[in-house]
């Protein structure tokens, strides 16, 4: 499109409030802006307004939600013979080479306040291992165990997409071979004040932001990575999310239940702490399986119980899915796209007199549109929800303090540690209240599964001792 053309499209859709500072731009400040607006569809902004911010947008109405149908953890004998019957399936399909790792890491990070992409944070209790690096290892280890590729894909944002590259680069990608680390970009949604109106980050540039990490199912086709995936001989892709320590990456019993059902999108789920907790729930919602998000849950359906008081919709998203590599391909054919989801939030940006905006603390000036990766399990033809134990599986670092911090994470690993060596017969130091009472860290190339543990020399674990493992 020229710059004439282009001109003429964003004052037809009543943007041209972007161009108001245009005459005091340069020319490579123009050129930015003129990029970005050429990148935009301004058919689907406007259909959002109308669906989504329009005084008169239909209030969605309240779903019908079942609880969905889950693999509960084993209880029975039977029930473990299951579960080693899917792992061995799992195990054969790392082994064939089937299976590639999928991270979603294009999120800010906002509650975290950190500065830099999240997986760059340091986590490790003892060592200074970052959350990458944690789950860098985790996939060496993995590749050594089933002499499998076991291909890498991470996808960023332009937010953090230099600096998750530079990351990688300056750490020798963990010991990775690069070549079987692929990065890709999701892409971005302007940011719209309450009547749809494009933010000014700065006076050249619109306030963009990820698409959310529904994106990621146009990113894995657009980029190229799917087909990349495909020629390598996977079908199976493994999608976690950067924030989670305790994902058991490609974790064979989940991958054997999925493959087992000829599953198309699958998901782990643990049971909610209580019915407050920030998780989606997976359940069936107007009668196909899918997630529905924590702030999208009617309080009276999140605290509904079963006649036992237990939560009547337990099932909480942890954000652990398998992908069929096809269905990707097949939810990108035609141009599919995951519905946009809107979330008011503080966007920094401009006024009309082009200086920043000065925000109240908790004030919400803006609305962002997001896709959620979920929303494609109502799509799948077949779906496994595996039920997992929390301690085993999902130690989210989400805010600076408190719950799901940095703080929580830490703990759960150690008790990880802790009883992984346990089982391996070493006696554990405990406070009274149970917690270990020392500071363990284990690099998954020593164990990622509590395996290999029985025949390390170790000193004796006394109340108090650091230990790296
Ligand atoms: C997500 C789920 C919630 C629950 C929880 C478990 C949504 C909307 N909610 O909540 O149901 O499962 O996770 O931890 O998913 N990301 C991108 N690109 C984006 C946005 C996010 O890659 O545009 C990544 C981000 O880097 C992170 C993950 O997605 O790895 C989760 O993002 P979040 O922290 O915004 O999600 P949260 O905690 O609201």
């Amino acid at each position: 499109m020229n710059v004439k053309d282009l001109l003429e499209t964003i004052r037809a859709h009543g943007q041209a409030h972007v161009l108001a500072f245009w005459d005091g731009l340069d020319e490579a400040e123009r050129g930015r802006l003129l990029g970005q607006l050429a990148a935009l569809d301004f058919g689907l902004l406007d259909r959002l307004t109308k669906d989504l911010l329009a005084p008169d947008a239909a209030a969605s109405k309240p779903p019908v939600l079942e609880p969905a149908p889950l693999i509960e953890l084993p209880k029975t004998e039977a029930e473990r013979d299951r579960f080693a019957e899917a792992r061995a399936a799992g195990e054969a399909a790392l082994r064939a080479g089937r299976v590639g790792c999928f991270l979603v890491a294009g999120g800010q990070g906002t509650r975290l306040g950190f500065d830099g992409p999240k997986g760059a944070y340091v986590i490790g209790p003892v060592t200074r291992r970052t959350i990458f690096q944690l789950h860098a290892e985790k996939i060496l280890a993995l590749r050594r165990r089933y002499g499998a590729k076991l291909p890498w894909v991470v996808m960023t944002s332009t937010a953090n997409d230099a600096a998750t590259r530079a990351f990688f680069e300056a750490r020798g990608f963990f010991g990775l071979d690069p070549a079987s680390v692929r990065f890709i970009v999701q892409e971005n949604m302007p940011a719209v004040d309450r009547r749809g109106k494009l933010l000014l980050e700065t006076r050249s540039s619109l306030a963009l932001s990820p698409n959310g990490h529904g994106g990621s199912i146009k990113a894995l086709h657009e980029s190229g990575a799917c087909a990349w995936l495909a020629e390598q001989g996977v079908d199976t892709l493994f999608y976690f999310q950067v924030d989670n320590v305790l994902v058991k990456i490609a974790d064979p019993v989940f991958l054997g239940f999925h493959l087992q059902a000829g599953a198309e999108m699958s998901s782990k789920a643990v049971r909610k702490r209580d019915w407050r907790e920030k998780v989606g729930v997976l359940g069936r919602v107007d009668g196909r399986l899918g997630v529905i998000e924590y702030s999208d849950l009617p309080e009276d359906l999140a605290k509904a119980a079963n006649p036992d008081g237990s939560l009547r919709f337990a099932a909480g998203n942890i954000a652990i899915h398998l992908l069929d590599v096809g269905f990707v391909e097949r939810l990108n054919a035609g141009g599919f796209r995951l519905p946009f989801h809107k979330a008011e939030k503080a966007v920094p940006c401009v006024g009309p007199d082009g200086r920043p905006v000065q925000l109240k603390p908790g004030e919400k000036n803006g609305v962002k549109f997001e896709t959620f990766v979920f929303d494609a399990l109502p799509r799948a033809k077949a779906s496994v929800t595996l039920e997992v134990a929390r301690e085993a599986d999902f130690a989210p670092v989400k805010n600076a303090e408190g719950e799901d911090s940095p703080a929580t994470a830490r703990a759960y690993l150690v008790a990880e540690a802790a009883a992984w060596l346990e089982a391996a017969g070493r006696r554990v130091p405990r406070q009274p209240g149970g917690m270990p009472d020392l500071c363990l860290e284990l690099s998954p190339l020593t164990s990622f599964d509590g395996q290999g543990l029985a025949g390390l020399t170790l000193p004796e674990l006394k109340p108090g001792l650091k230990l790296a493992l």
